[in-house]
């Protein structure tokens, strides 16, 4: 990595406990298909932890963010729901359920979109800056925005080492999804910064989806290049109309970068191979792994969600941590098979993470990379890197709190709303970080 010293960090988003299918994300074809089933959130979370140990044990170092508190009775306060919290739910429930569901999504876990990072050794005062994403395609995921914000002020609080910013103005011309469509690529000395996005609201001509929304503008990414400060080359992609109709909801969905590599499908970005080859001219260590649909179709390259999976670099070289899903599809495994012949992997694991891959989360969206020095990890605060310890010990918080069957109608349910508080509080405590316990908008 640049300037060797630095950690490639994982921050894994812990899946919180009221995790359900909600068919909250219209475009994203995993969470519309999996609408009202029910979901096993225990499982789902001890699915994570076991995902962050096994990064951890290839030599990669892993970190976690904690859940926040839902159903989310601050929000529903601001919108005008009086009473206590019991009250609060009841009528929520019985006036609109749907918003229930919104106001409880455990979407915080795919950290993914939690941020965007620029480590300290790409921007010019040498700090390593993060923007939470505002979210504001989806209602349930706007209201991560400011929490996610105070929860990396009170982590990264040291101000001399991190700046974190506010999100973006929470407007359609800056709307941003995080570190989900951004690559940050590099080889030697030198740094690529891709950033992608699905729509330009200033440019008239632009070829739009015609079924499902762009969530990423450039103008988002463009301000976020600015407040970071950031150095080195960077490049604004833009991703296929094509794709994102097809489900590509995130760049992540289609593409995935690490090191010097990129693996890409066809329909990841317009233009097919062309923007890619004009990074290349600048950059002739850029190495992309190209996929074509004919070798890989749209459709099984995001029901198998091969391009979530995580690209690590690692002692032993480059390792695929890849959907348990991917080994359904022959497609995949040829295609995965020509990567490690070729050398572009050394291996690939696969690993179970199907509560979350029900909801289009993969093992790339729970994670936040986070380049870091020695020094920066040292200034953390709270504990939030993980080791063998933490890990059983998250273990046993999760079976001790979390349920192992929820459903859209449980959420009303204030013994769910009490346990929940009593869940987050003992985590909080657990990895010694200041839980908000304010629940009300006021
Ligand atoms: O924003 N799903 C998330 C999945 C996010 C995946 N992240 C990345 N690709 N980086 C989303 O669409 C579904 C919730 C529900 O339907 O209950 C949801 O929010």
């Amino acid at each position: 990595m640049r300037g060797r010293p630095y950690t490639e960090v994982n921050f894994d988003g812990l899946v919180g406990p009221t995790h359900h299918y909600g068919g909250l994300s219209t475009g994203n074809l995993a969470s519309t298909s999996s609408t009202g089933d029910v979901a096993n959130p225990r499982a789902a979370c001890l699915q994570g932890i076991d995902k962050m140990l096994l990064v951890q044990d290839l030599g990669v170092q892993q970190g976690l963010l904690p859940p926040r508190l839902r159903p989310a009775i601050r929000t529903l306060h601001s919108l005008g729901y009086r009473g206590s919290p019991e009250e609060i739910l009841a009528k929520c429930a019985k006036a609109n359920p749907w918003l229930l569901s919104k106001v409880s999504s455990s979407s915080f876990m795919w950290s993914a979109n939690a941020a965007t990072v620029s480590p300290s050794s790409d921007t010019r005062d040498g700090r390593l800056h993060l923007t939470p994403a505002n979210l504001v395609s989806k209602f349930h995921r706007s209201i991560e925005a400011d929490e996610t914000f105070t929860l990396l002020q009170s982590i990264f609080s040291d101000a001399s080492l991190f700046q974190i910013h506010a999100p973006l103005p929470p407007q359609r011309l800056f709307s941003d999804e995080g570190a989900a469509n951004h690559t940050r690529l590099f080889h030697d000395d030198e740094v690529l910064h891709l950033f992608a996005y699905g729509q330009d609201p200033l440019d008239a001509q632009e070829r739009k989806p015609s079924k499902f929304i762009a969530r990423q503008t450039r103008q988002a990414f463009e301000a976020i290049a600015m407040r970071h400060g950031l150095n080195g080359n960077i490049f604004y992609l833009k991703q296929c109309a094509q794709g994102i109709d097809g489900g590509s909801f995130h760049t992540d969905v289609l593409a995935v970068g690490s090191g010097s590599t990129f693996l890409v499908h066809e329909h990841a970005f317009e233009g097919g191979r062309q923007q890619l080859q004009d990074i290349q001219e600048r950059a002739p260590w850029f190495r992309v792994a190209y996929v074509h649909h004919k070798d890989l179709p749209l459709e099984e390259a995001i029901q198998s969600y091969l391009f979530n999976s995580q690209l690590l670099h690692t002692p032993e070289g480059q390792i695929l941590v890849a959907p348990k899903r991917c080994e359904a599809f022959q497609s995949v495994l040829s295609v995965v098979d020509g990567w490690v012949q070729s050398g572009v992997i050394q291996k690939a694991l696969y690993v179970d993470v199907h509560q979350s891959m029900k909801n289009g989360g993969g093992p790339a969206c729970l994670r936040l990379r986070v380049p870091m020095s020695v020094k920066e990890m040292g200034a953390l605060s709270g504990k939030v890197l993980l080791t063998t310890e933490l890990a059983t010990r998250l273990k046993s918080w999760c079976v001790k709190y979390y349920r192992d069957r929820l459903e859209r109608k449980d959420l009303e349910d204030p013994q769910l709303w009490r346990t929940n508080l009593e869940c987050l509080e003992a985590l909080y405590a657990l990895l010694e970080l200041q839980f908000k316990s304010t629940y009300s908008s006021t």
